[in-house]
């Protein structure tokens, strides 16, 4: 099995660029024949080999300039042409393939989609269609020709401007596109097929008229509105906040039902999971509303962070992810609220992120070492390289870490870029010095911050000693320090927010932080004050401060910062789970304490000063979340302490609980922040009935007076956690009316998998043969195994073993079908160093049994080798 690894340091400037290529595609689910001509220049002199990369087609013939030529060689990964003998700095290359979309279910390069085509080419798929320098740094102009069938495909698309078309014989027709922008491959697409069109338009700020196509899947134009909304919020949100206009005269976004990920940007063609376009009340919760104006924007802003500017190599792909999901969250804080946005966000780093990076696949925001690239499209490349982004806009402040985008684009539009050009644009444009900030990039795992106090009430002075340190990963043993940004308050015994100040006067609430040790004073502080660190998660590490559980009540009730009061429910929740897993395993009676009770209930009762954050604070972390909290992760101690938390809130509030559930009112459905809010309060004060006497019956009546899915889903969510007596009807006539949707089954099956029964294993195998469950599509896959794997800790965690063998049986079979998706299944498994001894052997057991696989992917391969390790 070849699995070479790539070295970030081993990056080579290419020897031939390509500059021109024309792709003729002759569509057939079978037969597609491509005809790939493509104008290469020499740039190195002395370069004689021209290696190009290739696989997984049938290779018909090869031409350079027009000529039969037989000077090459092939392997299974490319193919090497002889140009010794080939005079002149440009040459014309004609490669002639075949390929097999139906028969392509790993969902890369050319594949079918229900009935229709499309691709996916990022990050290596483009060299499943032809041979090609398969490299960001290869940027050329592409025209596109398509013939297919005229019936079965009436659209044909790709990237650009549509230049030309016209019939042909047999039923046959044909359409020719021209991308007038120079692009790396692996932002090339193509769909053909049959769909219903959303017609619309844009006009940027100077005035130019943009058309806005969006084709869903026949019958579903009732689900695109509210997509081409969010384009549109996003393109005018990009043009005030940015300054960047869009360039093409068409946008086109496609939505299709196999896709591995959630979307893709390929210039002026987006492909998108139709998980992230279609929404209507009836089908989509206000979770998936936000999810799909986040991912539309996501893709949009791509266009100028990703392809106007792209990467120079796979390595530098934080350059354009962790700088566009910054673009996104920013997006959707303007847009929306801050501090729910921030919270959520935050939320996912530390759980899933924290993971990886105290996992086998620990890498920096920019990988040294890939083998299979798709493994590195991750939370830290994503989320933590956004946090990093974050703190620079922290460091800069908005007008100087606008002047830096601006530089940054000026100097690199048009190029493939390093993540070091952005850095040092950010750096010149600011003049802040960010040597030791760019160590973020090389450095992995995340780093400690340890606080210590002293008050000295003599001088009134109050000081805070910061050391960070970060503990060695799986990658990277020895760690320096490194440049992050602490930004703190300071509350009185009152809850009051204190004036920072030193001996010199009023100073920045934002400590940098560069040393292993540092001490900061603040002066005429005349009583012992309570500190709110790391306010918004100014960055993303983990904070180790001995705070009392006063001093969190302190913070919880009064402090100004919503994510610091979010945050210290939290720590005050984390407590009390971890104490009374001590109690539990010393079989003493749990409690909790009383004032953190009367803290949630006075917070509950005043909801209507903040309806966003009372939900947040009110909801119960989930057992994932929790976990992290330990070295060693006890699932099913978790699993039961939490529900322990989650009765005895629930009988302490449940007067105010089912007042407030009953006075919140909410007739008609909008997707409106308000109305989103008291929706979310409203079903979290659902979650906690639901395990009270009232459950039954005011579930099974939430159910049935919903008029929106949100509701709908929130019943549903609530009967089966507490395994309410009218779980099992709720969710068959949930089943029956919408077998024929896949997308809103996926609910259902999320939920299945998540039963707390004991046989819910069983009932996740027998799912796998329910007629709403497609193996091939990556949606399914995910709501059932992922979500059982992922959101069933204490089922997936089981001590016999079962969960683990289950997972072990559907990976060796989607190893098979799809690679890419096995490998974002494989996560949970991979994480053994977390668990017990007896549960890592048998973690261990099932891995080494897929280590054995004759045919393991590169993608698995990667994975479980570090696993083993
Ligand atoms: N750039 C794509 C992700 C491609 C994943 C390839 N395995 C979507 C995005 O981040 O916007
Ligand atoms: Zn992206």
């Amino acid at each position: 099995m070849p699995a070479k690894a790539k070295y970030r340091k081993d990056y080579k400037k290419p020897d031939y660029t390509a500059t021109d290529i024309f792709l003729d595609f002759q569509l057939d689910p079978q037969d597609t024949l491509v005809t790939a001509t493509t104008t290469f220049q020499r740039l190195n002199q002395a370069a004689s080999e021209l290696r190009l990369d290739g696989h997984s087609f049938q290779f018909v013939s090869l031409k350079l300039n027009g000529e039969d030529f037989s000077r090459y060689q092939q392997d299974s990964e490319s193919l090497v042409l002889d140009l010794s003998n080939v005079a002149g700095e440009r040459f014309e290359l004609t490669v002639q393939t075949r390929l097999k979309p139906a028969e392509n279910t790993s969902l890369q390069g050319l594949y079918q989609s229900g009935d229709g085509f499309c691709t996916q080419c990022e990050a290596e798929g483009f060299r499943q269609i032809t041979y090609m320098l398969d490299r960001p740094d290869v940027l050329a102009r592409y025209t596109t020709k398509i013939s297919a069938d005229k019936t079965r495909y009436p659209y044909l698309l790709s990237n650009g401007n549509r230049i030309a078309a016209g019939e042909l014989e047999n039923g046959k027709h044909w359409v020719e596109w021209q991308d007038p922008f120079p692009k790396p491959s692996y932002l090339f697409a193509l769909v053909a097929g049959d769909f219903d069109l959303l017609q619309d338009r844009f006009i940027t700020k100077s005035g130019r008229e943009v058309a806005l196509e969006l084709y869903v899947d026949k019958g579903s134009l009732d689900r695109a509105d509210f997509a081409m909304q969010s384009l549109k919020k996003s393109m005018q949100w990009d043009e005030a906040r940015f300054d960047l206009e869009y360039d093409l005269d068409i946008y086109m976004i496609v939505a299709v039902d196999f896709f591995n990920m959630g979307a893709m940007e390929n210039k002026g063609l987006n492909v998108f999971n139709s998980k992230f376009v279609l929404a209507n009340p009836a089908t989509a919760t206000d979770d998936d509303y936000l999810d799909v104006e986040r991912v539309i924007a996501h893709e949009y802003f791509h266009n100028w962070t990703g392809n106007r500017v792209t990467c120079r190599d796979w390595f530098q792909l934080s350059l354009k992810e962790g700088l566009t999901v910054f673009r996104d969250q920013e997006f959707s804080s303007d847009t929306g609220s801050r501090s729910v946005n921030r919270i959520n966000n935050v939320k996912l780093l530390r759980t899933v992120q924290f993971a990886e990076d105290a996992g086998p696949m620990a890498h920096p925001i920019r990988p040294e070492k890939v083998i299979e690239m798709n493994n590195f499209y991750t939370v830290t490349v994503y989320e933590k390289g956004a946090e990093v982004i974050r703190m620079l806009h922290t460091l800069l402040g908005e007008v100087r870490f606008q002047q830096g985008m601006k530089l940054y684009i000026a100097e690199n539009d048009g190029k493939a870029a390093t993540c070091e050009d952005f850095v040092s644009a950010m750096e010149r444009a600011s003049g802040v010095d960010l040597t030791i900030f760019r160590r973020w990039y090389s450095q992995s795992g995340t780093p400690e911050l340890t606080v210590s106090d002293e008050y000295d009430e003599r001088m009134h002075i109050y000081r805070l000693s910061v050391a960070q340190s970060t503990p060695p990963t799986h990658d990277q043993l020895d760690k320096i320090n490194l440049h992050i940004p602490l930004k703190m308050e300071l509350y009185d015994a009152q809850g009051h927010k204190l004036a920072l100040q030193d001996e010199n006067g009023p100073v920045s609430n934002v400590l940098d932080i560069l040393h292993n040790q540092q001490v900061f004073e603040f002066h005429q502080v005349y009583s012992r004050p309570t500190p709110a660190l790391l306010c918004d998660f100014s960055a993303p590490v983990k904070l180790d401060y001995d705070y009392s559980d006063a001093q969190l009540l302190l913070l919880l009730k009064h402090a100004q910062n919503d994510f610091i009061r979010w945050d210290a429910a939290q720590m005050l929740l984390a407590n009390e789970l971890r104490q009374n897993l001590h109690r539990r395993q010393n079989g003493d009676a749990l409690q909790m304490n009383p004032m953190l009770l009367d803290t949630l209930r006075a917070i509950l009762d005043n909801y209507q000063q903040d309806v966003e954050l009372t939900a947040l604070i009110l909801t119960l972390p989930k057992e994932t979340e929790f976990a992290e909290q330990f070295k060693v992760i006890d699932p099913s101690g978790i699993h039961a302490v939490r529900r322990f938390l989650q009765q005895n809130i629930a009988e302490h509030l449940k007067d105010l609980l089912l007042k407030i559930y009953h006075r919140i009112d909410l007739p008609n459905y909008r997707i409106a922040r308000e109305d989103i809010a008291l929706r979310s309060l409203r079903n979290c004060c659902l979650s906690y009935l639901a395990v009270t006497e009232f459950g039954n019956a005011l579930v099974n009546t939430h159910y049935l007076h919903a008029n929106n899915m949100t509701d709908t889903l929130a019943a549903l969510a609530a009967a089966t956690s507490a395994a309410l007596p009218c779980r099992d009807g709720l969710l068959t006539d949930f089943e029956q009316k919408w077998a024929h949707d896949g997308l809103v089954m996926d609910k259902w099956f999320a939920l299945q998998a998540t039963r707390p029964d004991e046989d819910v294993l069983q009932n996740v195998k027998q799912l796998m043969d329910h007629p709403s469950f497609k193996f091939n599509n990556p949606n399914r896959l995910r709501a059932l195994v992922g979500s059982f794997a992922n959101h069933n800790p204490n089922a997936f965690h089981a001590i016999d073993g079962s969960g683990y063998r289950f997972l072990v049986e559907v990976l060796i079979k989607v190893n098979n079908s799809n690679p890419q998706i096995a490998s974002r299944l494989i996560e949970p498994l991979i994480r053994l160093a977390r668990y017990d001894a007896q549960r890592q052997t048998l973690m261990k057991r099932g891995l080494e049994r897929l280590a054995k696989l004759e045919n393991l992917s590169k993608d698995l391969f990667e994975k479980i080798e570090k696993a083993l390790d």
